[in-house]
């Protein structure tokens, strides 16, 4: 399942700068633009999902980028595993996806082909951020427009203060029927604050504590009716059996550059299959070239709830693959994605090629 690398040539590491339809904001942060690291490894490419600042985990572009020149690419181009390497998940990532891209690519199989995914397609869910001075309205009508769009799935971004009131509007406004969950992104401290939204028929609450406290999640499942799903905490397979034996959650939301790549995030899958929960893939604002594994990775049986799988022009008025639309509320499990090297280019702040010997 890992790809080796062994017969890469050169790497290459590319900024681009990609303005995001509108802004986005969560209890981590506002993000405008994203400011993208793309992986080539020969012919194979990857995103490097970190984003701009160290506020959703440690991980961040600037980060990503110097422990990929400095580190992981050298041990790369030594035949060296990256295993021994602690922590920079989303680095990894990006790295392995790219190698596995370029064997891909050189036996003309898809991501969905390698991971044995045989469904043509995923549902959509999306994300509705905070919106600007906490308008209802505007939640409302983006909310409408949404589920107009034919998502499956609205997630509501929260905080302590912008919670209950949002919640209740989109239950009120909305109806039972529809599949509501809230995300708070590690953002309360007390158990008492995120039972206040547990009467609003909520598929899940995501993530109410800080990614470490695990104790607060137990509580928190023990005393909700409302299942948790935790994202900030799932470092590994090993977190994701270690949460549930436990009892911090009943859901989790898998990301791949959160976990060190495709083969954890597949690793992640089984141990909820094994275990017998719901799993979603999350997404991470990603361009179409991350969407594309994320997508492809949603496929496999056990992600069984909508994911944080949206159309690209959700996020980007121009995006760097073909863009992701909705057909009736799915998304098509992709083949081959090429980018769009004039809109690559376009959009470049900066570019290094890294050579083996
Ligand atoms: O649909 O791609 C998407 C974004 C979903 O809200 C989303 N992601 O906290 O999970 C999150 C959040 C995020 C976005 C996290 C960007 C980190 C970076």
């Amino acid at each position: 399942m890992e790809a080796s690398g062994v017969d890469v040539h050169e790497v290459e590491l590319r900024r681009i700068r990609l303005p995001l339809a509108r802004p986005f904001r969560a209890a981590h942060g506002t993000v405008a633009e994203r400011d993208v690291l793309l992986v080539r490894a020969d012919d194979g490419w990857a995103e490097c999902v970190a984003p701009n600042a160290p506020t959703y985990t440690a991980e961040y572009t600037d980060g990503a980028h110097h422990v990929l020149r400095a580190v992981l690419i050298p041990r790369l181009f030594e035949g060296r595993g990256l295993e021994d390497v602690k922590g920079h998940a989303m680095a990894k990532a990006a790295l392995t996806t790219a190698v596995l891209d370029d064997e891909l690519r050189r036996s003309g199989r898809t991501l969905a082909e390698h991971l044995g995914v045989t469904r043509e397609t995923v549902p959509a869910g999306i994300v509705l951020g905070i919106p600007d001075n906490g308008s209802m309205p505007a939640l409302l009508s983006e909310a409408e427009a949404a589920l107009a769009a034919g998502y499956r799935r609205i997630k509501v971004k929260v905080r302590p203060g912008w919670d209950v009131q949002p919640v209740a509007a989109l239950r009120h406004h909305f109806g039972a029927p529809v599949d509501l969950s809230a995300d708070a992104n590690g953002s309360y401290t007390s158990v008492e604050d995120v039972e206040l939204l547990d009467h609003f028929g909520l598929t899940m609450i995501e993530q109410p504590f800080a990614a470490d406290d695990l104790l607060s999640h137990m509580a928190c499942a023990a005393s909700l009716s409302t299942p948790v799903c935790l994202d900030e905490s799932i470092t590994s397979a090993a977190m994701a059996d270690a949460a549930l034996a436990v009892g911090a959650c009943s859901i989790i939301n898998v990301k791949p550059g959160r976990v060190g790549g495709i083969a954890e995030a597949v690793r992640v899958h089984d141990v909820c299959v094994a275990r017998g929960v719901d799993a979603w893939v999350g997404g991470m604002s990603e361009t179409g070239l991350g969407r594309t594994v994320n997508v492809a990775l949603a496929g496999l049986p056990g992600f069984r709830l909508p994911g944080d799988l949206s159309a690209s022009s959700r996020w980007f008025p121009v995006d760097i693959t073909a863009p992701f639309e909705l057909e009736d509320g799915m998304l098509r499990v992709p083949k081959q994605v090429e980018l769009r090297m004039d809109v690559v280019e376009a959009h470049t702040t900066s570019k290094e090629v890294l050579t083996r010997g």
